[in-house]
């Protein structure tokens, strides 16, 4: 299944022919000389000087059209789906912008402790529907654009997606800033605004991932604001000039500045007028242009200073999980320095914003800890404790006794992978290059003995340690631990083992009270209500409260698990999932071109692709059942559940294995969708350019979702979460969330398989020191990757790298895994032939899934680690 693509369309953004059409059901008033009287574009509804949110469906028409006229520039009678897009996406906008100023403002007067979320990705997706869901105008607006002659399916398909991140961090980010506003929190977000998000994903016809920019800013976006008002300067390379007075001052000085220019995204929360804010920094060139060196004929030089400076903020770099290997899309000479001055960057200009902001409070620095929390969405925003070192000491002459206290009073530190490989460490030679004065911090962190880095000897742990080789390098992982107050992980499970394994002698040295757990969540507006609305209604209609109310406190769903028992309840429920496939194949269709059938199991596994979460895994398990069913009778495939199998997930541009497996599953799909014998009863998918609107998509149609790691090795998951939230059952190892999961829906729930934890580490010892040839000890996965070997699915020996790490080391234990696996895909075989048993498991499933909500998640951070209140903003305006 490949989509033949044209290479001179690369990169260019796919727009169907322009579809135009007049503005049908509009017909304007006439005003006094019987002319047409076109609206202004600001159509809201005004209430005592203030402007309201609240308008009807005709203020709706009228407000797009007046956008069309007066923001989009075009004649009501020439628009296509983007000109309506973009007209009642301004239009929506006016409604947010009037509760961001409201909330704004009243934070600016109410002075409440607030909390910022550091973040290098927010994995945001399309925002109208999202948008006109928390205003609670969607029906409104979706009669609005009927009213215009548009379909509004049609108009949201019109926006890209702001895909400013890799996957799960992004995601959590994204979610978390959701349930804050809807929570009522005083909550900004800090990112960068890359040009260019996480890259398209091409499938070539033998099975490559193609990788293409994704210039999502093209179409210009009506959901920010530029703040021209708002920069700051950021300085780069230069000098540290330490001061012989003792106190540990320097001047930093010389070496380049860069502008950074904010831009702010509004927020909605549900059902609430709190509008918060994330605020984006691009990077301009102080001066467009250096005249001298271009005067001095040196054009090179002219503009090679703003080049530079806009290139930080160019590129979302795509790795996951991988700090090392350079990734080819991204040139060399970018490599790691660009992504060190991201980071840089980025902190740098949101404490100043940070600091700025506190400082007009009037208050003493000294509180700073009382009105600041601030959140490191992993180890990227870590740069954030030295540079606030440097202000204090440097700017506000604190001594660094007082200024450690501070610093180690307002950090909070989120881990989110145990994984090596991508711990971060930064070669010292280059902080000291690129961040002179912050490594000369680093290094009076570690003097003071304050922080210490790993070693058996609790006494002589120090921070800056030799890694290996030259030159030194510095665990961020440990720089952000012992400069913050609190430090968590994602998931019971791998809150243990950050406290067992990387910061075992942070946990020993500074204590386990500074340790904790936050168990991701994610946000029921858009990953239950928008992307599953039947559902979404029939539990508001059968719950009899009103939706607003389980909504944000997802553990009413319970309410549901007496229905389970009811037949006619079951009958709606599957009737919905029913539909929400049709829906896939639908859109698998349109866009893809393939006939799906819909009479089948649909199993999905949706996730970046990377060897710990063993995609290569199901993908043996699919070769194993086409074999088992070449093998059978007719008759025996009549008992036989029809399954169509969904792959999707994009691989780091520079990850070799993970580019294969997406090859081997396009390359098996190829022969399996095309074998008489067995396309009646296995059909295989790889959805290529996975997003959070193809998530939306996918997610809601799928009877059984894979989440497969090896034990320990996901720190959380919570695209679980979201399969289970709409009725999917889970298929998964003892890891990360698929723990939590099965406690809250049942064990007899879930179907789990494979080697727990504790195994992991002897089992990959057996495989060094005592292996045993896989003929011998997985007879049916010998003859799986015998029949790859042999070329059955081509690519002539091109997939022996991927299966000699099988053969060989066979670091992510599927050797071990694989006989459980399949026995247990039997078991999902034999649970999915009593269909009423299994809707029941979905009914239960779906009700016991309230734990999983953003919104418990971020009051835990609230409550717990910031220490910040709700703010209720007035729904009238001030
Ligand atoms: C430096 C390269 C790099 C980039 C991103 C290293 C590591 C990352 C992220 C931490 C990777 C990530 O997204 N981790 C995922 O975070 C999710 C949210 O907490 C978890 O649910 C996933 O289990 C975890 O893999």
């Amino acid at each position: 299944m490949t989509s033949t693509i044209d290479p001179k369309t690369i990169g260019k953004p796919q727009r169907p022919r322009r579809h135009v059409r007049t503005l049908t059901g509009y017909t304007p008033e006439k005003d006094a000389s019987g002319k047409d009287q076109w609206p202004r574009g600001d159509e809201g509804v005004w209430r005592d000087g203030m402007r309201t949110v609240d308008k009807d469906v005709q203020a709706v028409t009228r407000s797009i059209v007046g956008h069309v006229q007066t923001s989009l520039a075009r004649q009501a009678y020439n628009l296509d789906n983007l000109g309506a897009y973009q007209a009642a996406a301004l239009s929506a906008r006016d409604d947010l912008l009037v509760n961001w100023n409201t909330t704004q403002l009243t934070f600016t007067r109410k002075q409440p402790k607030r909390a910022y979320y550091l973040s290098l990705e927010f994995l945001m997706g399309r925002t109208l529907d999202n948008a006109l869901l928390n205003l609670g105008l969607k029906d409104k607006f979706t009669d609005g654009v009927q009213k215009l002659g548009f379909n509004m399916e049609d108009v949201i398909e019109q926006e890209r997606d702001a895909a400013l991140g890799n996957g799960g961090l992004g995601r959590l980010a994204a979610c978390y800033l959701d349930s804050s506003a809807s929570q009522e929190l005083p909550v900004w977000g800090y990112g960068l605004r890359y040009k260019y998000g996480i890259f398209q994903q091409l499938i070539s016809p033998q099975g490559e991932q193609l990788e293409a920019p994704d210039p999502w800013l093209d179409n210009q976006n009506p959901w920010e604001l530029p703040r021209l008002d708002v920069t700051y300067d950021i300085r780069f390379y230069g000098r540290a000039d330490r001061l012989d007075d003792g106190t540990g001052r320097a001047v930093w000085h010389g070496g380049q500045e860069v502008l950074a220019v904010a831009y702010d995204v509004m927020i909605p929360g549900y059902d609430t007028a709190s509008t918060n804010n994330l605020r984006l920094w691009e990077s301009k060139p102080q001066r467009g242009f250096d005249l001298n060196s271009f005067n001095a004929g040196n054009y090179e030089g002219a503009v090679e200073a703003s080049n530079s400076a806009s290139a930080i903020t160019s590129v979302l770099y795509p790795n996951d999980h991988t700090t090392c290997a350079p990734n080819r899309s991204i040139p060399i000479h970018f490599g790691k320095e660009l992504r060190l001055k991201q980071q840089y960057f980025w902190t740098a200009a949101s404490l100043a914003d940070i600091m700025r902001r506190f400082k007009n409070a009037g208050k003493n620095i000294r509180e700073f800890p009382d009105f600041v929390a601030i959140q490191l969405n992993d180890t990227h925003p870590t740069l954030a404790i030295p540079e606030l070192m440097r202000i204090l000491i440097d700017d506000e002459d604190l001594t660094w006794d007082q200024a450690w206290t501070i610093v180690t009073n307002t950090f909070f530190y989120t881990n989110h992978t145990v994984l090596p490989e991508a711990l971060e460490k930064w070669p010292v030679p280059l902080i000291e290059n690129v961040l002179p004065r912050h490594m000369q911090i680093i290094y009076d962190i570690s003097m003071n003995g304050q922080v210490l880095l790993a070693s058996n000897h609790v006494s002589d742990i120090q921070l800056t340690a030799f890694v290996e080789g030259q030159p030194k390098q510095v665990r961020m992982a440990h720089l952000a631990c012992i400069g913050s107050r609190k430090v968590n992980g994602v998931a019971e499970l791998h809150s243990e083992l950050v406290q067992t394994t990387i910061l075992k002698d942070f946990v020993e040295f500074e204590g386990v009270s500074k340790f904790g757990n936050v168990t991701n969540g994610i946000t029921p507006r858009r990953w239950l209500d928008q992307c599953n609305p039947e559902l979404s209604a029939l539990i508001t209609k059968t719950l009899k409260i009103e939706k607003s109310v389980w909504l944000k406190d997802l553990t009413k769903l319970e309410g549901l698990l007496p229905f389970a028992e009811d037949k006619a309840f079951r009958a709606q429920w599957s009737a919905i999932k029913q539909r929400n496939k049709e829906r896939l194949a639908h859109h698998v269709q349109t866009t893809l071109g393939l006939i799906i059938r819909t009479d089948a199991m649909f199993d999905v596994q949706i996730k970046r692709i990377h060897e710990y979460k063993r995609q290569t895994l199901n993908i043996l398990g699919v070769i194993h059942r086409y074999f088992a069913l070449k093998k059978m009778t007719p008759e025996e495939k009549k008992k036989v559940n029809r399954r169509v199998v969904f792959f999707a997930g994009k691989a780091a541009p520079a990850y070799y294995i993970a580019k294969l497996t997406i090859r081997l599953i396009v390359n098996v799909a190829r022969v399996i969708n095309a074998d008489p014998d067995t396309k009646e009863y296995l059909q295989l998918y790889f959805l290529p350019d996975y997003s959070v609107s193809l998530a939306e998509v996918l997610i809601p149609a799928s009877d059984i979702s894979q989440h497969i790691s090896t034990a320990g090795t996901e720190a959380s998951g919570t695209s679980n979460m979201k399969f289970c939230l709409n009725g999917g059952l889970l298929l998964g190892t003892v890891d990360g969330a698929n723990i939590e999961i099965a406690e809250e829906v049942g064990e007899n729930n879930v179907f789990f398989f494979g080697h727990l934890t504790p195994a992991v580490e002897d089992l990959r010892y057996q495989h060094l020191y005592h292996p045993v040839p896989i003929e011998e000890k997985c007879p049916p996965l010998a003859f799986v990757l015998n029949q790859i070997s042999a070329g059955v699915f081509g690519g002539d020996g091109v997939y022996e790298p991927l299966l000699n790490t099988i053969r060989q080391s066979d670091y992510y234990l599927i050797t071990d895994d694989f006989d459980s696996y399949i026995a247990t895909l039997e078991m999902v075989d034999e649970a999915y032939l009593d269909k009423e048993e299994w809707i029941k498991k979905s009914i239960r499933t779906t009700a016991k899934m309230g734990k999983f909500s953003s919104d418990r998640a971020i009051n835990e951070y609230a409550e717990s680690y910031w220490n910040i209140e709700p703010v209720s903003i007035p729904t009238g305006g001030l």
